[in-house]
């Protein structure tokens, strides 16, 4: 496609619950949106940064600032591209990742609406619908925690993910896994909370029969996890840490992570994130899909990479109503603890601009 101009869009949701990890707590989701006008249509991307730089170092008003000044001439200047050209286009620019995989899935999203061909079957979707769990944030005590988690329990959700920090780990551990049986799927996410003193801690996890341990330490420090690995049966799972394909393959090399958490933004797009499921999947690793509190727009997407033949476990793509009181899409709604993979061209979810244009905070960048 050739892309014309570029339109940011910067809005605030509100959150139907306050959403609490090991790094800040949140009410409202502040998101980039990215709409790409090209001579064949439109396309959609949703940026997954957060607000503040705290669970990454990408933050939304910095993406928005790299993909004004940087990302977006670049496509500008660039006469054709396909969406597989974007990384190219955008290799000069270090780092960015969320950003740049914003971009490149709004191109995407234009060229396969134009080719009328839905992102599932771009991917090499292997089946229609994509088992969902739920990542339930820190609550202010142990029964309101039960009590989310029941709800959870009773709309189907086919595994729960429980945010843990220190002061906050075995107890609220020991009271889910009680509530929702043995055989339940149940696993915990630090959120880098952790240092290499607390392995013997970590270790008292393992009665709780948990499907995996998500990113207990720092990013950049893929040793402390191999200790942790080698301390403790459950099976540790890197989120943070993987930044691209690369990065994975050592880190399951170094025997850092048994299982792998794989988000698109996080790695630079979609099209990285199919690299690392398809070198996981050689491994005989296991994946599953991330999520950053996504819209309609990336959770669509999202939906769409869950449904290749690696993606073996639940992910965090769960109902629109889970985060929103309205979405700014149709609203994905679990059927017995699935969300189907869109069918339509494109992500196959439409934007409703009106509710865009109502929720903004700042007027719309239009870049030339
Ligand atoms: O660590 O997986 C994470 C949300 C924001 C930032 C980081 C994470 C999360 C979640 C929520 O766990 C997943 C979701 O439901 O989208
Ligand atoms: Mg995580």
């Amino acid at each position: 496609v050739v892309v014309e101009a570029v339109e940011l869009h910067r809005i605030a949701m509100p959150l139907v619950r306050p959403f609490e990890t090991s790094f800040g707590r949140q009410t409202a989701r502040d998101v980039l949106l990215v709409r790409v006008i090209t001579d064949s249509g439109d396309g959609w991307g949703e940026c997954v940064a957060m607000a503040d730089p705290v669970y990454s170092s990408e933050y939304v008003a910095g993406c928005d600032a790299v993909i004004r000044d940087y990302l977006a001439p670049a496509l500008l200047d660039a006469s054709t591209v396909r969406a597989a050209d974007v990384a190219g286009v955008f290799s000069f620019v270090i780092g960015h990742r969320m950003a740049k995989a914003a971009v490149e899935a709004a191109v995407l999203d234009a060229q396969l609406r134009a080719a009328g061909i839905s992102f599932g079957e771009y991917f090499g979707a292997v089946r229609p619908e994509v088992d969902c769990g739920v990542s339930v944030g820190i609550s202010p005590d142990l029964d309101q925690l039960l009590a989310e988690v029941s709800g959870y329990v009773d709309e189907g959700y086919r595994r729960i993910k429980l945010k843990i920090k220190p002061g906050w780990d075995l107890a609220p551990v020991a009271a889910v896994r009680d509530l929702i049986g043995p055989d339940a799927l149940l696993q915990v996410d630090a959120n880098t909370a952790y240092t290499v003193a607390d392995i013997d801690h970590l270790r008292r996890l393992d009665e709780f029969g948990l499907l995996l341990i998500e990113q207990p330490f720092v990013e950049e420090d893929i040793a402390a996890h191999v200790l942790l690995a080698r301390a403790i049966d459950t099976p540790v799972c890197l989120d943070e840490s993987i930044t691209s394909t690369d990065v994975a393959i050592d880190a399951i090399d170094r025997d850092a992570t048994s299982i792998v958490n794989i988000k698109a933004g996080r790695v630079g797009g979609y099209l990285e994130a199919i690299r690392i499921h398809d070198a996981c999947l050689d491994r005989d690793v296991p994946v599953w899909c991330g999520g950053m509190l996504e819209t309609g727009i990336g959770r669509a997407a999202n939906v769409a990479l869950a449904a290749l033949p690696g993606f073996t476990l639940p992910g965090d793509t769960s109902g629109s109503n889970r985060y929103f009181a309205e979405d700014i899409t149709e609203s994905f709604v679990l059927v017995d603890g699935r969300l189907a993979v869109p069918a339509g061209p494109g992500t196959g979810a439409t934007v409703r601009t009106e509710l865009v244009d109502q929720w903004k905070t700042r007027p719309a960048h239009l870049i030339t």
